[in-house]
């Protein structure tokens, strides 16, 4: 085999060209994380940094691009599930409630109001899940929900155009803690207006007498004790979102 002749000419060439490439990236490298320490977060966006908001936004198209009602999250066996299943986030959950007290109230349209009692939904067709609830924060476990179905739900109570709206607005009966939901995702088939965890009521810390739960979506979304649900064509007020959170938050 004959072995190339490698020139001193060479060697000076791929040197230089070597550490410019190094500089380069090394210069990249810092001026990004320069710009994420000192950037200011914009008057009209004043919680998170903008390149921070470039990145939600793009997990964003990202994601509802992939978004279809045929894309399932992933689901497990019930031997799977979690028998202590943790606890997070308590806003909203301050009074007690009393699952005889307790009513859901749909605003169908401007004074027009739904009011449902546990039993109502309860009757409706159950549906049962086990997925991996993922919290922003960092951690996931599998958990074993059941509820109704949220398709069945409106179907049941002809709510379709209603529904029809450009997003689902959810809250807490004190209006402690809120949530907007663009329509595709609220009507997802593995979303559930949920009253079981583990084949019990719901504990009281996790949304007693009925929450959301919405795979498609990180655990922010899933609002413990529903007292509202409305719908609008604007997206509705929503409380981690309000900090900065990113509104969209699809998995
Ligand atoms: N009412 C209410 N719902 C809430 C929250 C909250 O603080 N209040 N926290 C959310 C967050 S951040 C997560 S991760 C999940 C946690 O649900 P879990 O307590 O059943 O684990 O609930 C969501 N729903
Ligand atoms: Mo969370």
């Amino acid at each position: 085999m004959k072995e190339k002749e490698v020139t001193a000419r060479w060697i000076r060439i791929k040197t230089i060209l070597a550490i410019i490439i190094w500089l380069v990236l090394l210069i990249s490298a810092f001026m990004l994380i320069r710009s994420l320490f000192l950037s200011k977060p914009k008057a009209d966006d004043p919680f998170i940094h903008p390149e921070l908001r470039i990145i939600h936004q793009f997990n964003e198209n990202v994601f509802s691009r992939f978004f279809s009602n045929a894309h399932l999250v992933k689901e497990f066996p019930l031997s799977a599930a979690a028998t202590r299943v943790r606890v997070n986030g308590a806003l909203g959950l301050k009074d007690s409630v009393d699952a005889a007290d307790w009513r859901l109230k749909v605003a169908r349209a401007p004074g027009d109001t739904l009011i449902l009692s546990l039993d109502e939904i309860k009757q409706l067709p159950r549906t049962e899940i086990t997925f991996d609830f993922k919290c922003i924060e960092g951690w996931s476990q599998v958990s074993h929900w059941c509820g109704v179905k949220m398709t069945d739900f409106i179907k049941a109570y002809h709510l379709e155009s209603a529904a029809g709206k450009m997003y689902m607005g959810l809250r807490t009966p004190d209006n402690g803690y809120y949530v907007g939901i663009d329509r595709a995702s609220a009507l997802h088939p593995q979303t559930l207006l949920c009253y079981e965890l583990n084949g019990q009521p719901l504990p009281l810390n996790q949304g007693f007498p009925l929450r959301l739960i919405i795979p498609v979506k990180y655990g922010i979304k899933h609002l413990k004790r529903i007292g509202v649900m409305y719908f609008s064509d604007t997206a509705p007020p929503d409380f981690w979102a309000e900090q900065g959170y990113d509104y969209y938050s699809g998995l």
